[in-house]
């Protein structure tokens, strides 16, 4: 029995630091995914701050309310204090609220633009939400491609079943990356929680945040506005690499979605060109 209990307990510790940096769901996680950008870490930090503020607030309430049903019951209490006003009293509980709210607005407001957007940016991303895929570009190096979700008979072993994409979004480590967002159809949200983007991409809009990833890895992602029939199935995947890696990627990238973006564009030419003579005027 302890020989079992050992083994036990040293699968749970070999696996425990997966779980602990799992960048997507895991079986009976709880909390948040692992902070891997600096406003993930802040957005937990704000979590952890309000927990412990609403669980005093939630104590303090209960506590009065059975002070106030064992030593106020008509039983112990029969003739009621007929008492309407007290002005301290009142003064008391307007005053504190407005500090707890004053304690919390001060640092949700610092997040709030903390989020918005970076002043040096090393990369800009623009993302456009589409029906039911993600498309991405990077304007700087004229490279832009659509991400599909790999379909689960299409799954290899290992992979995650609707969170993997054909083409995933790489990106530098430790850089500080622009991410602009629009729609092509209807309202989309791009969300990624372990580096704590949830932002909605619109149509006819342009929106603006950024991320810095601190770690070199794959980060999932979902699209998180309903926005038809399948929502559920236009998965993000985000790869952090180091700067060398990106850059050969980048190289690679230009190639490889060239010839794509060259048929896209020309596709109405091509098309033309083999039509029969009916179909052109
Ligand atoms: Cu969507």
């Amino acid at each position: 029995m302890p020989r079992f209990r050992s083994w036990f307990v040293a699968i749970f510790l070999s696996m425990y630091p997966l779980l602990a940096m799992a960048a997507y769901p895991v079986q009976w996680g709880k909390g948040f995914q692992t902070a891997a950008s600096p406003t993930a870490e802040k957005i937990h930090e704000l979590h952890h701050l309000l927990l412990i503020i609403i669980t005093a607030i939630a104590v303090l309430v209960f506590l009065l309310l059975l002070y106030v049903v064992f030593r106020f019951n008509a039983r112990r209490h029969p003739v009621p204090s007929k008492t309407t006003h007290n002005t301290p009293l009142e003064i008391v509980w307007t005053l504190i609220p407005t500090l707890i709210i004053g304690v919390i607005a001060f640092p949700s407001l610092n997040l709030l633009y903390f989020m918005d957007k970076t002043k040096e940016a090393e990369l800009t991303l623009k993302i456009t939400g589409h029906q039911w895929y993600w498309s991405y570009e990077y304007p700087d190096d004229k490279v832009s491609f659509d991400s599909y979700m790999i379909a689960d008979k299409d799954l290899k072993p290992g992979m995650k079943r609707l969170l993997e994409v054909d083409n995933q979004v790489i990106v530098p480590v430790g850089a500080n990356i622009r991410l602009l967002m629009t729609a092509a159809d209807v309202i989309h949200s791009f969300a990624v929680p372990a580096l704590g983007i949830k932002q909605d991409s619109i149509p006819g809009r342009l929106r603006e945040t950024w991320m810095r990833i601190n770690k070199e890895g794959i980060y999932h992602g979902q699209c998180s506005e309903i926005c038809g029939v399948n929502h559920a199935f236009m998965p993000i995947v985000i790869k952090a690499v180091s700067k060398e890696e990106y850059k050969i990627w980048l190289e690679q990238a230009k190639q490889k979605f060239a010839r794509a973006n060259f048929m896209l564009q020309h596709s109405f030419v091509i098309l033309a060109k083999y039509m029969p003579e009916r179909f052109q005027e």
